[in-house]
């Protein structure tokens, strides 16, 4: 067993200091130091697939990340895992913790993820290691992981078994400000709907060339590839639902306006994220949900989104602002004023479906588009 800062200590040291992940109890005395510390950073995900795209997000603006979870939510994490750090190449180190592992009498529920935690691992390209047993394996550990993410470019993760860490007491933290409540505006006019192109070609008009944007699987990634292709862009091709979390991850580490572009079937699917993002509130982010009603990319079948007030939910959550609206004009002048003052906000536009015909796909590599966005974050 070994105290909390024999491990934080050289992790710190190694440059690691964002932290993110959803609690298990095994992990409960590092998650407690990490929360009480003013050295580290440490963002409640509301699931383990969201701490993931924070985490891109937080390495896209220089951070070194560690995500932490149980076994139980590596599951929730395997298709950002797959299709965000594998083909973008984005590194973080992972503990997960070893529910049902060799030896421990567990619960049934933790029996199967427990028996396959290493080989699932394996099997998708994330290098692991046993947690360090004593505080003198630290270092060498932290340096094989720091090196295989250098090499490879991708995560490497430390299994932990029970008790491996001493307990740690939780310093009791400042109570939050109550967050000021939002602003909530409906500028519909139940006129006729323009496409999803329309608004990305008005958007990217009213772009400050410093603003970052975070486009969303399917259509819309490829719908503003093809009508432009720049650095300030990323298109998150697959990891459906975590473009909202990767751009928290980014606007958390810049000054620059962050503009995240969602899909409706795409922020249902992590839905939570709106409150990650309103209990955080980064003022230089646009979240700007492109409500077609359909899965558009797969076909068009409908989504529920019919009934949801985006909007409403985001200003419920802590955005400073949520607007919906379904009209160009109104799309200028919310976008307009969504750049100028304090956020985050919510911009829920209602459009019709459809998209570009003879639609092309990316033809730079994640990876590449990875590295030319990190590098134009880093600009001056
Ligand atoms: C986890 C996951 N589930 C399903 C898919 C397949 N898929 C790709 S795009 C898409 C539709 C996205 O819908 P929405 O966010 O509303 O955007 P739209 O296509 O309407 O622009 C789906 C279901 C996927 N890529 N990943």
């Amino acid at each position: 067993m070994i105290a909390v800062d024999q491990f934080l200590g050289p992790l710190r040291d190694a440059g690691y200091d964002f932290f993110t992940g959803v609690p298990c109890s095994f992990l409960t005395p590092v998650i407690n130091r990490v929360i009480s510390s003013k050295e580290y950073d440490y963002i409640a995900a509301v699931s383990e697939g969201e701490a993931i795209a924070i985490a891109a997000g937080a390495w896209l603006t220089g951070r070194k990340t560690v995500v932490m979870m149980q076994n139980s939510g590596l599951g929730n994490a395997v298709n950002p895992l797959t299709s965000l750090n594998y083909p973008f190449r984005i590194p973080t180190m992972m503990v997960i913790t070893w529910r049902g592992g060799p030896g421990l009498k567990d619960e049934p529920q933790h029996e199967l993820m427990g028996e396959i935690t290493p080989d699932l691992l394996n099997m998708i390209r994330v290098a692991c290691a046993e947690f360090p047993k004593s505080a003198g394996d630290v270092s060498a550990a932290i340096m094989q992981a720091d090196d295989e993410m250098r090499i490879n470019q991708l995560p490497f993760a430390f299994i932990m078994q029970k008790n491996a860490i001493e307990a740690e007491e939780l310093v009791p933290l400042p109570p939050l400000l109550a967050s000021p409540v939002g602003l909530y505006s409906d500028r519909r006019t139940q006129g006729e709907r323009p496409r999803r192109y329309t608004v990305l070609e008005k958007m990217l008009s009213l772009l400050p060339e410093n603003t970052g944007v975070v486009a969303t699987t399917g259509k819309t990634g490829r719908e503003l590839f093809t009508i432009s292709d720049r650095p300030q862009h990323i298109y998150q091709v697959g990891s459906m639902g975590g473009a909202a979390g990767m751009g928290l991850g980014v606007a958390l580490g810049v000054k620059n306006p962050i503009v995240v572009v969602d899909g409706d079937g795409a922020a249902l699917m992590k839905f939570g994220t709106l409150a990650t993002i309103g209990s955080l509130a980064p003022s230089n982010l646009i979240h700007l949900v492109l409500d077609n009603a359909t899965y558009d990319s797969t076909g068009g079948q409908p989504t529920v989104s019919e009934a949801v007030d985006f909007a409403a939910a985001a200003v419920a959550c802590g955005y400073a602002q949520g607007t919906a609206i379904d009209g160009m004009d109104a799309f200028d002048s919310t976008f307009t004023e969504a750049l100028q003052n304090p956020g985050p906000h919510l911009i829920h536009m209602r459009i019709a479906s459809g998209s570009l015909p003879y639609l092309g796909r990316p033809t730079i590599a994640p990876q590449e588009v990875a590295v030319r966005f990190k590098a134009f974050l880093a600009e001056p």
